[in-house]
């Protein structure tokens, strides 16, 4: 792989804002002077080299907030691993002109897989199957009937790319199709509800899907969780920020709903020990893109975008305009 830089000897230094896939970080080595985590692990020698770095490699989770890209005064690009870009304050990268680019398309068919196994293991209660099994329950008697997903009626918050995933998986499902998104996508041939509240009180499963960010935080609340039912079920695969995680605990806990797949927390990696200690709920550490397949596509990518930006070629995938 050629240097994306002037020459090999005085490769661009990069910053790198997260914990990033091994593969990913030795393409960087390959071709980058690589600072990892270095605002994090010493600010103060961050302040050092802070006019030399050109670029920023940054996850889904990361945080690039103005302050940091204040900090970097040489900075012209911040490729994201990962479709989100919550994180990064895109607009404070404009003002300056930086260069700010994701991972789009590449990981919908995994993430929209996991909607529908987290459907699947809240509803038919797969992960504790297989431990009643593993607990030698059988030979004492059958589990506890579980709740039938066929047929029933299907709620996308967010109709993107992934929501469009999730939608197709569903009719194979039989499923009833429904969404809400900020506009109507009359296209899409599936029932809009102007809502989440709405949405959630016409559906069996709300899918949460949408972007991350100010305009998303705590959309799921209380007021939805009510609607939802307590034969609904919740399953987050956006951001854990879209959904009000203490709402959510105490429906859980009073019966509000009837249970939740969540593959996404506010606070990742924590997660709330209330959740942790329900029987209604699915939970997976953010594993929405995490396979081999998907995770060297969007390496491709994200590198790829810095190594365009480099040598002057026009960028793979650059976020859309706001
Ligand atoms: C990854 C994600 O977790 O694409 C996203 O927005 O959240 C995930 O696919 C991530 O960026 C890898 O760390």
């Amino acid at each position: 792989m050629p240097a994306p830089s002037s020459s090999a000897d005085d490769p661009v230094d990069i910053l790198v804002t997260a914990r990033l896939w091994p593969p990913m970080m030795e393409s960087l080595h390959g071709a980058f002077r690589v600072h990892d985590r270095l605002h994090q692990t010493d600010p103060a020698a961050l302040v050092a080299i802070a006019p030399r770095i050109r670029a920023i490699a940054a996850s889904g989770e990361s945080k690039v907030p103005r302050e940091l890209i204040a900090q970097l005064p040489a900075l012209e690009i911040i490729s994201v691993f990962g479709v989100g870009y919550d994180g990064i304050d895109v607009a404070a990268a404009r003002e300056r002109g930086i260069a700010v680019t994701n991972t789009p398309e590449v990981l919908n068919d995994d993430v929209a897989d996991l909607a529908m196994a987290l459907v699947l293991s809240v509803a038919r209660r797969i992960p504790q199957a297989d431990r009643f099994v593993r607990e030698g329950k059988w030979a004492a008697g059958p589990m506890p009937l579980a709740r039938k997903v066929s047929g029933t009626r299907l709620g996308i918050v967010g109709l993107g790319r992934i929501g469009k995933a999730i939608a197709r998986r569903a009719a194979a499902f039989d499923m009833q199709i429904a969404y809400t998104a900020r506009s109507e996508k009359v296209d899409s041939g599936y029932a809009y509800f102007p809502s989440p509240r709405a949405l959630a009180a016409n559906v069996d499963f709300l899918v949460v899907i949408t972007p991350g960010g100010a305009g998303t935080r705590k959309l799921i609340d209380a007021d939805v969780l009510r609607a939802l039912g307590k034969e609904g079920y919740l399953v987050n695969v956006a951001r854990g920020s879209v959904v009000d995680e203490a709402a959510l605990v105490e429906a859980l806990l009073s019966g509000t709903i009837a249970g939740a797949g969540l593959d996404v927390f506010e606070s990742e990696p924590n997660v709330p020990a209330a959740l942790l200690g329900l029987d209604n709920v699915v939970v997976t550490p953010h594993i929405g893109s995490a396979t081999w397949q998907t995770r060297r596509a969007m390496k491709d990518l994200a590198f790829g975008n810095l190594q365009a930006h480099f040598s002057g070629r026009p960028l793979l995938s650059p976020v859309p305009p706001t």
